[in-house]
């Protein structure tokens, strides 16, 4: 078995990858350790940023897209009992979609199909052999066989927890890692969100967030300890956190039936580079943010959005400049990321200190953001997030 990119996982940077790379003439094949059906249905992020729907779109993913997601104009931060509007478009120009990633996902396996490309599920990779080689090779495991794939390249697109960043010599990668104190439980409910807007709650007992995902579907979080058990948090006593957490005047939480219920660890990671020898890192398997920020699915779209550029090229022309460039390209982003991410994090969260000094200065902080116009355009724009760099056109120089 061969092919020219050998992409290992079929998150949402796997998938988007092969996509693109079919667009440009370079074939793929996707490793995927799990099921079709879990690929379909693992609940995530909600929130695309402007330029990751820009992207989704001129590359053919829009037709659900547009008319399903929700454009978001503006989120709420409420603290103190009161509601205080980011006006994201007044501010910056630009806005935010919501559109759950188990939909994206959807798409990109429904345009894949469509399009011949392949997609072995239930293929899980165990080891990647001669990255620093012209001819790398992803050995994988299928209905209990031991298989070969070879090819040119290797995407690692496999999450964080995968298999791809082991392959690459520990001298050869600097890894940047912090836990966060604190984890997040959310929930998928069967009810009309409660709200038009996201909601970021700062509050004593800790964090609480109202997302969304249709008219008929709300999307909720939690702060909760790191240790917590999903078994000490029947329906009723997230609703009654929820409440708790969300209250304000004049305004109430409708509840329904949960549909999905779970339980996400708050880290940042990175690794830096992204690539060793003929092995790409992208997504998650590259880097973590806490999702009070919003931006891990759209790192991993930015990510394979550089990466397929740089290896159309090689294709195209055996020029390795762009390639070469992969994590110099990606990494300013991932790390302008990484810090708004903590910047929202220790605004928002309940955190040990928070009944003293440390309270008052996330007060001040939440007081600053809501009261200066300056201080919420910083957060609108990293919150819509950044314009791609432009591709160089004809007579241009290539970026470097
Ligand atoms: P994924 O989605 O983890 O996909 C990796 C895939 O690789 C497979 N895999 C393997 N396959 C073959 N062989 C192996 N050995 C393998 N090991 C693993 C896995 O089964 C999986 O299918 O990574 P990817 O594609 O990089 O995508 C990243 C995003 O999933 C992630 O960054 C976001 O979900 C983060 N995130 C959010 N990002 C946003 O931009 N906006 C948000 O609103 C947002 N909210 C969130 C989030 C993440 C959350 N959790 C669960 C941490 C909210 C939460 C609660
Ligand atoms: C979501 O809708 O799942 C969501 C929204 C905003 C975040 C994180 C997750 O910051």
């Amino acid at each position: 078995m061969q092919t020219q990119v050998g992409i290992v996982g079929a998150g949402p940077a796997g998938l988007l990858l092969s996509h693109l790379l079919a667009r440009a003439g370079v074939a793929s094949v996707v490793l995927e350790a799990r099921s079709r059906d879990y690929a379909l249905r693992r609940v995530r992020a909600g929130v695309l940023e402007q330029a990751s729907v820009e992207l989704l779109i001129e590359t053919g993913l829009g037709e659900r897209l547009r008319r399903e997601a929700l454009v978001h104009h503006g989120i709420e931060l409420r603290f103190g009992g009161a509601r205080h509007r980011i006006a994201l478009t007044d501010l910056t120009g630009r806005s935010i979609w919501i559109y759950g990633q188990q939909e994206v996902v959807k798409d990109l396996i429904a345009a894949r199909a469509r399009a011949g490309g392949e997609i072995r599920f239930e293929a899980e990779a165990m080891s990647l052999d001669g990255i620093d080689s012209p001819r790398p090779r992803i050995r994988y495991r299928r209905g209990g066989e031991e298989r070969e794939l070879a090819c040119d390249f290797v995407a690692g697109c496999d999450g964080f927890h995968g298999v791809a960043r082991e392959a690459v010599p520990p001298s050869a990668l600097r890894t940047y890692s912090r836990e966060y104190p604190f984890a997040w439980l959310g929930i998928l409910a069967a009810v009309a969100p409660s709200t038009d807007e996201l909601i970021y709650a700062a509050h004593e007992r800790g964090f609480a967030l109202h997302s969304l995902r249709s008219p008929e579907i709300s999307r909720l979080y939690i702060q909760v300890e790191p240790d917590a058990d999903l078994a000490d948090w029947p329906d009723d006593r997230v609703w009654e956190e929820l409440r708790i957490r969300l209250a304000c005047d004049g305004w109430t939480l409708r509840d329904g039936p949960v549909l999905e219920k779970s339980l996400a660890p708050m880290r940042g990671f990175a690794v830096e580079p992204m690539q060793h020898g003929r092995l790409f890192l992208a997504g998650d398997a590259a880097h973590i943010v806490p999702a009070a920020g919003a931006k891990g699915l759209n790192l991993a779209i930015h990510d394979v959005h550089v990466l397929a550029r740089a290896l159309a090229r090689w294709y195209r022309t055996g020029s390795t400049n762009l390639l070469d460039g992969y994590s110099a390209a990606c990494l300013p982003r991932v790390w302008r990321a990484q810090a708004f991410s903590s910047w929202m994090s220790s605004m928002l969260h309940r955190l040990p200190g928070s009944d003293g000094f440390l309270g008052r200065l996330q007060r001040a902080q939440l007081e600053e953001v809501s009261g200066s116009e300056a201080a919420a355009r910083s957060l609108a724009e990293n919150y819509v997030g950044r314009p791609y760099e432009r591709e160089a056109g004809p007579g241009e120089a290539p970026p470097r």
